[in-house]
């Protein structure tokens, strides 16, 4: 197994992600921004498959219809010179002021409107790059204070945008798949949908909830003190992972957007194995960004290590499968029981034989499964040790 990324990796960078600044809300940026077109031929040249972009990423605010055109063209040419692939879009629907406190959720139905028209014009440039996922992050999408009574009719002006955007995307033919994007705060005191659980639950409201699903970011998981490799599962057993924002966090801090594996390597690993045994073929995104002490080698540092991280982790994941030890351990914590299994498929007669079942309780209660050997394993495994 080759520890250099490949395009089949399908590794994928935001643009916004290497072009980060290194602005915080206490400093001034500590690094130049990066053309686009410079950062598709860095990525590149390191094995990436792809981009993502904000629409503003790539259109500042305000360009006339020509500038577009002409900067759109560049673009173009560069990601057929790179062969780099624009795997998702998005809409930037929080730097600018007017979505202060909110843009599809906005007490204000002009800021709404405005929100829709900026979202379809990002849609339209988004298809023409090529997009076939295009993610909600409501980031402004909350409130600090619920004095403004609005929670019931944000949630249905969320429903009804999403609505409008899902009808466009099918009128225009663009086939989008959608991805919502949970967080649970931050820059919102609270952010509507705030957790992976939110979302799945707000998607069947929707009239084409076949057209929506996930796209979870471990640190957003990570901030709300949960799990992501436990947020993950449930967004594959819903057939739902339709995206997915890798990076690393510290539970209940500001929003740090690390490497992806810098902090918490245990439940990296565990989010490789999902994505890695789950069948999931989508991009391996990483929304994540160099730290701000960090100048431009800091910055490819950055993008090297989330790949190389991940490619090391896929190795240790193989190994866990292999490793004889390992596999004795998970087949005894694994306890099967042909005859039970089929008791526990309903009908009349086997909820009568359950009923009448005698267990052994006392065995039960004083078994242990194993897992203190199982997770020191996982542990010599991780440090290269097995
Ligand atoms: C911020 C989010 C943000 C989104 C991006 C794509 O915390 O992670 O970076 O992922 O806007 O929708
Ligand atoms: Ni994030
Ligand atoms: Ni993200
Ligand atoms: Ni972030």
């Amino acid at each position: 197994m080759t520890r250099t990324p490949q395009k089949s990796d399908k590794f994928t960078f935001g643009l916004w992600t290497v072009g980060n600044v290194g602005r915080d809300p206490f400093g001034e940026p500590t690094r130049a921004a990066l053309d686009p077109t410079y950062s598709l031929q860095q990525l590149a040249e390191r094995g990436a498959y792809g981009v993502s972009l904000h629409d503003n990423d790539l259109v500042p605010q305000g360009a006339s219809a020509q500038e577009r055109d002409r900067i759109v063209g560049t673009f173009k040419r560069a990601l057929a010179d790179t062969g780099l692939k624009v795997t998702m879009a998005t809409t930037n629907l929080f730097t600018d002021p007017v979505f202060k406190d909110g843009a599809f959720t906005s007490a204000d139905a002009r800021v709404r409107a405005y929100a829709l028209q900026k979202t379809m014009r990002a849609m339209d440039l988004g298809a023409e790059l090529g997009a076939e996922v295009y993610v909600f992050w409501g980031g402004r999408e909350g409130a600090e204070v619920d004095a403004g009574g609005k929670l019931l009719d944000a949630l249905g002006w969320f429903r009804d945008a999403l609505n409008f955007l899902a009808a466009y995307s099918e009128s225009q033919g663009y086939g989008f798949r959608f991805a919502l994007e949970p967080k649970p705060n931050e820059p919102r005191g609270d952010i509507f949908l705030p957790t992976v659980g939110s979302a799945l639950g707000f998607i069947t409201t929707l009239e084409r909830p076949e057209l929506f699903g996930l796209n979870p970011e471990f640190a957003h998981e990570t901030m709300a003190g949960l799990s992501f490799p436990h947020a993950l599962a449930q967004a594959l057993d819903a057939g739902k992972l339709f995206h997915v924002d890798l990076n690393d966090q510290k539970m209940s801090r500001f929003d740090q957007d690390l490497r992806f594996g810098a902090e918490n390597l245990k439940a990296a690993f565990f989010t490789v194995m999902l994505l890695e045994e789950s069948g999931y073929d989508g991009p391996k995104h990483f929304d994540a960004h160099a730290l701000r002490t960090e100048d431009e080698a800091g910055v490819w540092a950055f993008a090297e290590g989330c790949m190389k991280t991940y490619l090391l982790l896929k190795e240790k994941v193989e190994r866990f499968k292999e490793d004889p030890d390992i596999k004795a351990a998970l087949e005894a914590y694994r306890v099967r029981d042909e005859r039970l299994e089929a008791l526990g498929r309903f009908s009349p007669e086997n909820a009568e034989a359950l009923k009448a079942e005698a267990f052994d309780l006392p065995a039960l209660r004083t078994r242990g499964p194993g897992l203190e050997r199982l997770d020191q394993l996982t542990v010599e495994l991780l440090l290269g040790a097995r």
